[in-house]
C-alpha cells in the first residue's frame, strides 16, 4: 500500500480502536483505490477518503421494552448515517445479539459504495440493535420495535434516511416499525422499505437480494462462456437472501446442494427445490436459527458445526453473514474446482480468503456489487411510493435485472480502465467511490 493509504489506515485504526470489522471493510476499499489517487490528485487534496471514513452522524440510544412475563429489558439502538452525498441515507436495520458499533459501521461503509453502484440516488446508512429475536413472541417483537422507533423516528424520514431490513428484520418487523412511525408523525410516507404489499411495499422486494445475486452470477459466468444451468451450487445461510438465491438458481436450471445455519450445514445431493425451498421460510419464521430440522425432515446429511465450503461445487454463494468464509475455506473451494464465488451476504469472505480467490484466478464478486439488488429494489420501492403508483412484478424484476447487469458491466469496465481486468473488487470499489467522491467535490467542504 502507498504511504498515503497506509497513513489513512493507521489513523482509522487509532481513532476507531476495537472496531475490527470496520477496519477490515475500510482496508478492502483502500487497497483498491491506489490507482485512483495516482491519477486524480484532486481527491487527495480535498481529503475525500478521510471524510468518507468518518460517519456524517451516529445516533446511539436506549431501547427499553417489557417481555411477556412483565420483565424489563434494555437493549442498545443505533443508526449510522454514513454518507448523504448522492441521496438520503439508505440501508437496513439488523437485530442480532452480535450487533456492535463496529459491525454497523462496516455495514454502513459498504452501503455507501453499494448504493452508489445501483445507479439510483441513495446515500449510505445502517442501523440496528443487539436485540435477539430468537425465541421472542410476536408481541415481544412488536413492543421492542415500537420502543426502537420511539427514538429513531426523529432521525429518519422519506427524504432524510430510509431504513429497511437486514438480519433479523423482515416484513413483520418493518410493519411494527412503520406503524409506530406513522403514529408518532401522523404521516404515511415511504420512510421504510420492505413494507407489506398492501401498504406501500414493492413486489419482488423480498426476493430481490437473492435474485440479484444470481443475475449477477449469471453475468460473471457469461464472461467465461458458462451459465448457471446444470451447475451445482453451495449456498450458506437459510434466511431471506439465501431463499431468494435458491429460488432463482432453480429457475435457471442450477442445483443447490447446501444450506447452513449457526448449527452446521445440510448437504442435499438431489438439490434443494420445491417444498424444500418453501421450508426455508418456515425455518426463518421459527426464529430458531438452525438448519438441522431441514436435514431431519428431508432425510439428508447434516454436518454439525461445519461450514458448507467443503462441498464439491461449481459455484458458491455465501448468503449468511460476515467473515463466514476464511482462507482455508477458500482454498478448499478452489481445490474442489469451484469456478465462481458470488457474495450474497455483506463481507462474508475474509481478506485472506479473497486473496486466495484472486491468486487462483477464479471469478469472485464482493457483496457490495453482487448483493446490491436488495437495496436497488428498495430504491424502486421509494420511486413507487413517491409516484403513489405500484409497478407490476414483471416491471420491477426487469428493472432489477437491468440494474444487476449494469453493476456487473460497470465493475468490469472500471477494473479494466484502472489496470486490473476481471478484478470485481477493484471495479466495485473504484466505481462506487468515484460517483460519491465527485458529488462531494461538487458540494464543497461538507
Ligand atoms: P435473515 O435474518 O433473513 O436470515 C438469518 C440469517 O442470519 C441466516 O442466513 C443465518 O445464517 C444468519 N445468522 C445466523 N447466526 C448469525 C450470527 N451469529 N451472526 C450473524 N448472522 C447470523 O438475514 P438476511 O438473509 O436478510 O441476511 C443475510 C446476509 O445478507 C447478511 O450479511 C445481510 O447483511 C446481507 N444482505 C441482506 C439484504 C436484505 O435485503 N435482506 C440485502 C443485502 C445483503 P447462518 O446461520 O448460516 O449464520
Ligand atoms: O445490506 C443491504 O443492502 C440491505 N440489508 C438492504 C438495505 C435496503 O435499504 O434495502
Amino acid at each position: 500500500m502507498s504511504d498515503y493509504i497506509d497513513k489513512i489506515m493507521i489513523h482509522v485504526k487509532a481513532k476507531n480502536s476495537n472496531e475490527p470489522e470496520f477496519h477490515q471493510a475500510v482496508e478492502e476499499v483502500c487497497e483498491s483505490l491506489e490507482p485512483v489517487f495516482e491519477r486524480h490528485p484532486e481527491y487527495r487534496a480535498a481529503k475525500i477518503l478521510e471524510r468518507m471514513v468518518e460517519p456524517e452522524r451516529i445516533v446511539i440510544f436506549r431501547v427499553p421494552w417489557m417481555d411477556d412475563q412483565g420483565e424489563i429489558h434494555i437493549n442498545r439502538g443505533f443508526r449510522i448515517q454514513m454518507n448523504s452525498a448522492i441521496g438520503p441515507y439508505k440501508g437496513g436495520l439488523r437485530f442480532h445479539p452480535s450487533v456492535t458499533l463496529s459491525i454497523l459501521k462496516f455495514l454502513a461503509f459498504e452501503q455507501v459504495f453499494k448504493n452508489s453502484l445501483t445507479t439510483l440516488p441513495m446515500g449510505g446508512g445502517k442501523g440496528g440493535s443487539d436485540f435477539d429475536p430468537k425465541g421472542k413472541s410476536d408481541n415481544e417483537v412488536m413492543r421492542f420495535c415500537q420502543s426502537f422507533m420511539t427514538e429513531l423516528f426523529r432521525h429518519i424520514g422519506a427524504d432524510t434516511d430510509v431504513p429497511a431490513g437486514d438480519i433479523g428484520v423482515g416484513t413483520r418487523e418493518i410493519g411494527f416499525l412503520f406503524g409506530q412511525y406513522k403514529r408518532l408523525t401522523t404521516e404515511f410516507t415511504g420512510v421504510l422499505t420492505g413494507k407489506g404489499l398492501n401498504w406501500g411495499g414493492s413486489l419482488i422486494r423480498p426476493e430481490a437480494t437473492g435474485f440479484g445475486v444470481v443475475y449477477f452470477t449469471e453475468e460473471m459466468l457469461k464472461t467465461k462462456g458458462l451459465s448457471i444451468a446444470g451447475k451445482s451450487v453451495a449456498v450458506s445461510g437459510f434466511g431471506n437472501v439465501a431463499w431468494g438465491a435458491v429460488t432463482k438458481v432453480n429457475q435457471l436450471g442450477g442445483k443447490v446442494v447446501t444450506l447452513s445455519g449457526p448449527d452446521g450445514f445440510v448437504y442435499d445431493p438431489d438439490g434443494i427445490k420445491g417444498e424444500k425451498i418453501q421450508y426455508m421460510l418456515e425455518i426463518r419464521a421459527s426464529a430458531k436459527d438452525e438448519v438441522k430440522s431441514f436435514a431431519d425432515k428431508f432425510k439428508v446429511q447434516f454436518f454439525p458445526g461445519k461450514r458448507p465450503w467443503s462441498a464439491k461445487v461449481d459455484v458458491a454463494l455465501p448468503c449468511a453473514t460476515q467473515n463466514e468464509l476464511d482462507e482455508n475455506d477458500a482454498k478448499e473451494l478452489v481445490k474442489n474446482g469451484c469456478v465462481c464465488v458470488c457474495e450474497g451476504a455483506n463481507m462474508p469472505t475474509t481478506i485472506s480468503g479473497l486473496k486466495v480467490f484472486h491468486s487462483a484466478g477464479i471469478l469472485y464478486s464482493p457483496g457490495k456489487a453482487s448483493n446490491a439488488g436488495g437495496v436497488a429494489t428498495s430504491g424502486l420501492e421509494m420511486s413507487q411510493n413517491s409516484m403513489r403508483l405500484p409497478w407490476p412484478k414483471e416491471e420491477v424484476d426487469a428493472r432489477l435485472h437491468q440494474i444487476m447487469k449494469s453493476i456487473h458491466d460497470t465493475c468490469m469496465q472500471t477494473a479494466e480502465r484502472f489496470g486490473d481486468p476481471g478484478n470485481y473488487v477493484m471495479g466495485a470499489n473504484i466505481a462506487g467511490f468515484l460517483k460519491v467522491a465527485n458529488a462531494m467535490l461538487e458540494q464543497g467542504l461538507v
